[in-house]
């Protein structure tokens, strides 16, 4: 059974370990309650802003990444579209925006071509086919790795539970307080890129269907093979914008579930009840939905997508000091607060889980950030290459 590995706080009072940092199905390996003091800092943290709500995966060894032959490297722009460089307002756009979303500042980037959808499965087996790459969700988790990221003292999980796993979204039967992600995330062995839902589920007939379970390792790899980058989150937030200055959606500013269906996301109640308003409970097809002003598709919902950049909540606030930035890559290192000892990778746009009442990461400012070993089943990404 699952449960939450739930990190014991610290001498060091101003750290908190709650249960935000990483869900850790372990079997017999559940410590004791969570005091009321941790748990009333966890809602508070959650309720402060919702970029908490992704689990992280075990931390794995990394694994070398296969380099594109020439012939990739030289790949061609089919499959994308050429975003022209510009300046914009970068960051949050209504009162939805959560804390690492201000301050709004001026950023300039310069054209780059970008995928116009989200990776799919056809094109990520092309790649595990020349390469024989295995993906991190493939590959048995290394305790001396993961315990690098975890409270002195933490015993090591049993090794029936340190097995090929991938973190999917199942959906409680009832309705659940939303401060928890555990009620939803199950730690699913055998779930990966090519078995979404676990052993037993395929992709069989899904080949247009955005890649999921690929941590941001897999995806790096992926782009190096593919002649290819992950896109920085400057050049990501520019794009999904589409030409739109201020707007809140990659479309303009009509809410989400007025009018036609824009983009894959949660209608209903999340997370025990979707209408399927939008005709797909989970992952859609690329290209079920119009594309933005530039040509993209997906910018909003279906999968969460991988950028370049480290996270750091601040990050923002040290660019609004130096005028207009060109090309910002991102914070030298990561740092969230929440799960300091974590290293964490920015992804953006939201997914098929996004719904107002939860998480309006569909907003093209809003950000959402894991350890760049965590697979899961509503994140994928898409690619960039310069110009
Ligand atoms: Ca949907």
């Amino acid at each position: 059974m699952m449960s939450l590995f739930r990190r014991r706080r610290t001498a060091r009072p101003t750290f908190f370990y709650g249960a935000t940092l990483t869900l850790l199905v372990l079997a017999g390996c559940q410590s004791a309650e969570e005091s009321a003091a941790a748990r009333s800092q966890r809602v508070a943290a959650d309720t402060i802003t919702c970029t908490s709500n992704l689990p992280s995966r075990f931390a794995t060894t990394p694994v070398a990444s296969p380099i594109g032959t020439d012939a990739q490297v030289a790949a061609s722009a089919e499959g994308m579209v050429l975003i022209p460089g510009g300046t914009f307002a970068m960051g949050a756009d209504n009162n939805q925006a959560r804390p690492d979303e201000f301050p709004k500042h001026s950023v300039a980037v310069d054209s780059f071509w970008m995928d116009v959808t989200e990776v799919t499965n056809a094109q990520f087996r092309a790649f595990v086919e020349a390469t024989d790459y295995v993906t991190t969700a493939e590959r048995k988790p290394d305790w001396e790795e993961l315990r690098k990221q975890l409270p002195p003292g933490t015993p090591k999980p049993p090794d029936s539970v340190l097995v090929a796993s991938s973190l999917v979204f199942t959906a409680p039967t009832h309705p659940v307080s939303l401060n928890n992600y555990a009620q939803w995330w199950q730690w699913q062995p055998g779930a990966d890129w090519q078995h979404p839902e676990g052993p037993g589920s395929s992709i069989a007939g899904k080949d247009d269907y955005p890649v999921v379970h690929v941590s941001w390792d897999d995806a790096q790899a992926y782009a190096r093979w593919a002649g290819k980058r992950l896109p920085t989150e400057a050049e990501w937030e520019w794009a999904a914008r589409g030409g739109l200055e201020g707007a809140v959606y990659p479309w303009g500013n009509e809410h989400v579930e007025a009018g036609v269906s824009k983009a894959n996301t949660w209608q209903g109640r999340f997370p025990d009840q979707n209408t399927e308003k939008d005709g797909f409970y989970t992952a859609a097809p690329v290209r079920s939905f119009a594309p933005n002003g530039y040509g993209l598709y997906d910018m909003a919902g279906n999968v969460w997508e991988w950028c370049q950049d480290f996270y750091r909540p601040d990050y923002y606030q040290t660019l609004q000091q130096r005028g207009t930035v060109h090309n910002p890559q991102g914070p030298a290192q990561s740092y969230d607060p929440q799960e300091p000892t974590v290293p964490k990778r920015v992804q953006r746009g939201g997914s098929f889980l996004c719904h107002d009442s939860y998480c309006s990461s569909y907003r093209a400012s809003a950000r959402m950030k894991s350890s760049p070993d965590t697979g899961l089943s509503h994140a994928g990404f898409r690619c960039v290459r310069d110009n």
